[in-house]
This record gives C-alpha cells, sequence and structure tokens, in this order.
C-alpha cells in the first residue's frame, strides 16, 4: 500500500483558471458571489483547491480571457500562493472574425489572423515559463457546400506546422478534438484520428488531448487511450463528465467507471507520469465554484486510487488464461474498493484535513471573497 499512497500524492491535477468565472450555456449564465473580476484572484481560488486537496499545483490560463500586462508578474504571484502557471490555453473561438472558422478559414487575412494568436499564446509560455499550448478549434461548417472539408485540413495543417516550428527547447502543444458544436455539421479537428494523424505528420512536440466530454455517446474513451499512449500521442486530458453532450459536469460525476478504466489504461500504459497533463476542463453553472473543483479533483483521485489497486498479475494470468469471467472479476474487485479511508490516511499524512470538502466549506474563505470582491466585472464568459 505505501508504494499506492507513493503513486498517489506524486499525482499532479491541474485547474482551469476558466473554472472560477461565471458560466453557463447559452440560455443563461448564473452570476455567484465572490466570483474573480482578474487572473490573480483566479488564481488565489485555484490555490485553496491545491491547499486542500495537495494535489492541484497548477493552473490553466486562457488567452485573452487571462490577458496581464506582465505575465512574469502574474507567474510570480501563482509562485506566491504555492501554485504555478499550467498549461496556455489559445482562443480563436469568440471574435466575430472567426464566425466562418479561424486557422481554417477561407479568408488568408483571418487565418494570419489567428495563427498570429496562436504565436502569441507560445511567447506568453516563454513569459510564464508553460511547457504546453493547448489548441482547441472550434472551426467547421454548418451545411454540406459551405466549404471545402479537405480545403480546411490543408489550412488547418499550415497553420499547426508554423505554430510547431515557433515552439522552443520543452514547449509542446496538445490538439485537442471535438465532435461538435459549435459546428453542427462538420468539425475541422472532430475525433482523436484527425487530431492524431495531424499530430503524427508534425513530430514529437505535438500531442493529443482527450476531453472526456467531447466524444459520441457510447464512446470507448479508455481504448483511445490505450492507443494514443501505445504510439507516444497522449499528451493530456481535459477532465470532465457529460450525460449527453459537452455538459461541463464534474469528471466522474457521470460515469465513474469510465474514469476508473480511462485511469487503468493510463496507469496500465505507463502514462502516469508527468509527460502526461491531467486537466480539468469544466465550466461550472449551478455548482459553487471552487467545491465543484475540489470534488472533480477527488473524483480523479478516487479512480485513480481504484485503478493502483488492480492486481496487474492476477489480472494478466486470467487474460492469458481466457478466463474472461475471472479477468472481469480482477478488474471489478478494485473498483469496487472503497478507497476513501485510504485517501484521508494519505491526506492525514500530508498534513492535510482528510476531507477536504469539509474543511474548505468551515474555512471561511467563501465568505470572505463574497464580502471583499463586491464590484469590478465578474470574470466570465469572454471576461
Ligand atoms: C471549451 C472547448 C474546449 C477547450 C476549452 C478551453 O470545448 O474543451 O479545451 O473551452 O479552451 O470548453
Ligand atoms: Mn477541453
Amino acid at each position: 500500500m505505501t508504494d499506492i499512497k507513493a503513486a498517489l500524492r506524486a499525482q499532479r491535477i491541474e485547474t482551469p483558471s476558466w473554472a472560477y468565472g461565471n458560466s453557463g450555456t447559452r440560455f443563461k449564465v448564473f452570476a455567484q458571489q465572490g466570483v474573480p473580476r482578474d487572473p490573480y484572484e483566479k488564481l488565489a481560488d485555484a490555490a485553496q483547491v491545491h491547499a486542500y486537496t495537495g494535489i492541484a499545483p497548477t493552473v490553466a490560463l486562457h488567452i485573452p480571457w487571462d490577458k496581464v500586462d506582465d505575465y512574469a508578474d502574474l507567474a510570480r504571484h501563482a509562485r506566491d500562493l504555492g501554485v504555478g502557471i499550467g498549461a496556455i490555453n489559445s482562443n480563436v473561438f469568440q471574435d466575430d472574425d472567426y464566425k466562418l472558422g479561424s486557422v481554417t478559414h477561407p479568408d488568408a487575412r483571418v487565418r494570419r489572423k489567428a495563427t498570429d494568436h496562436l504565436l502569441e499564446c507560445v511567447d506568453i509560455m516563454d513569459a510564464t515559463g508553460s511547457d504546453t499550448l493547448k489548441l482547441w478549434f472550434s472551426d467547421g461548417i454548418n451545411y454540406p457546400g459551405q466549404d471545402d472539408l479537405r480545403a480546411r485540413q490543408d489550412r488547418l495543417a499550415e497553420s499547426l506546422a508554423e505554430v510547431y516550428d515557433r515552439l522552443g527547447e520543452g514547449q509542446r502543444f496538445l490538439l485537442e478534438y471535438k465532435l461538435f458544436e459549435p459546428a453542427f455539421y462538420a468539425t475541422d479537428v472532430p475525433d482523436w484520428g484527425t487530431a492524431y494523424a495531424h499530430c503524427v505528420k508534425l513530430g514529437p512536440k505535438a500531442q493529443v488531448v482527450v476531453d472526456t466530454g467531447h466524444h459520441a455517446p457510447g464512446t470507448n474513451i479508455e481504448f483511445i487511450v490505450a492507443f494514443l499512449l501505445r504510439e507516444g500521442k497522449l499528451g493530456g486530458f481535459d477532465f470532465n463528465s457529460r450525460f449527453y453532450a459537452d455538459d461541463d459536469l464534474m469528471v466522474g460525476a457521470a460515469d465513474p467507471f469510465q474514469l476508473f478504466r480511462i485511469m487503468y489504461e493510463v496507469i496500465r500504459g505507463g502514462g502516469f507520469t508527468d509527460e502526461v497533463a491531467f486537466m480539468l476542463d469544466q465550466c461550472h453553472n449551478i455548482e459553487p465554484k471552487i467545491p465543484g473543483q475540489i470534488r472533480s479533483v477527488m473524483n480523479v483521485q478516487e479512480a485513480t486510487a481504484k485503478a493502483l489497486l488492480v492486481d496487474r498479475a492476477a489480472l494478466s494470468a486470467a487474460q492469458q488464461a481466457g478466463d474472461v469471467l475471472g479477468a472481469n472479476a480482477v478488474l471489478m474487485d478494485a473498483y469496487n474498493t472503497d478507497v476513501r479511508p485510504l485517501l484521508a490516511e494519505l491526506r492525514e499524512e500530508m498534513g492535510l484535513a482528510p476531507d477536504p470538502m469539509a474543511a474548505y466549506a468551515t474555512s471561511g474563505y467563501f465568505e470572505k471573497i463574497a464580502a471583499e470582491r463586491v464590484g469590478g466585472n465578474q470574470a466570465g464568459w469572454g471576461a
């Protein structure tokens, strides 16, 4: 059990700055009390998640939502709070110019503008010391005939190649796919195969990020994880969960068994290392922001603990012997283990409260920010 605890102690989960701002659906964004007004306050809230879980030390930024005059100062502020800047997320989906696409747009002027933004994100990586650029393109078309599917792939490849060549030593980009939305007929990076193919062409600094909310219902995500790991192309995760589409629910909330199976394939495939970025990408609509992130981190931790409990020797023996029920039983034994006592023990050994949710709830932090953060512009969509 000591090696499992050591592995759990070393786990790192990154929270997204945009999780702490107001967010919602196209129908309504419900503003909440105490929401940050700027990236500095977002980092303060993210630092609370790390303070209570002990395994969430980095925060992903989103540009321009987290634009500041001095990124080195922002990185210093993060360090003073006990956290660090993680992945830099580009945003080529909210400018009016991008209505018909960004890097795949038919107009070369728009493509140039979008690619320049991606290059600016690499400049910010240099300033913050981030090693990871996350690229998600909302690019796509709504009607057959609207644009040329193949030409859009050519444009995408051209922009990706320019960004790839700009990456410095130790830097990489993670290309994210999403089946649909906001485009309704064809999305230019819709699935893992498209992302994988572009990354293979570009080289080792280009990898795929699996956003668990971005697949068709019933997709076997752990198969994708196993395959990408085997190819050295699993750059990381954007964890969340969904019942129907890209619902942005707390990871593990909709299907904890799937999260366990994903974490099992990560561990089995040798991906439980710093090479794979375990990031949350959840914009909660009605959940209180900080507790929603704490619970999400705990859900990943619980799935990981269960996956680490799998008796790999017994499983392999049963698989070799073609013992269908025996092999399944080995996996289910681990999944059905209540790991909460183990995690509570680990937290106490780490000098943390055994129940992070209860500890945060009674800390008074929410009441403090609700009282202090009055006025100003609350961060949210586009902020
Ligand atoms: C949206 C996109 C995608 C991306 C995230 C941050 O769907 O998941 O990773 O914004 O840009 O959720
Ligand atoms: Mn994502």
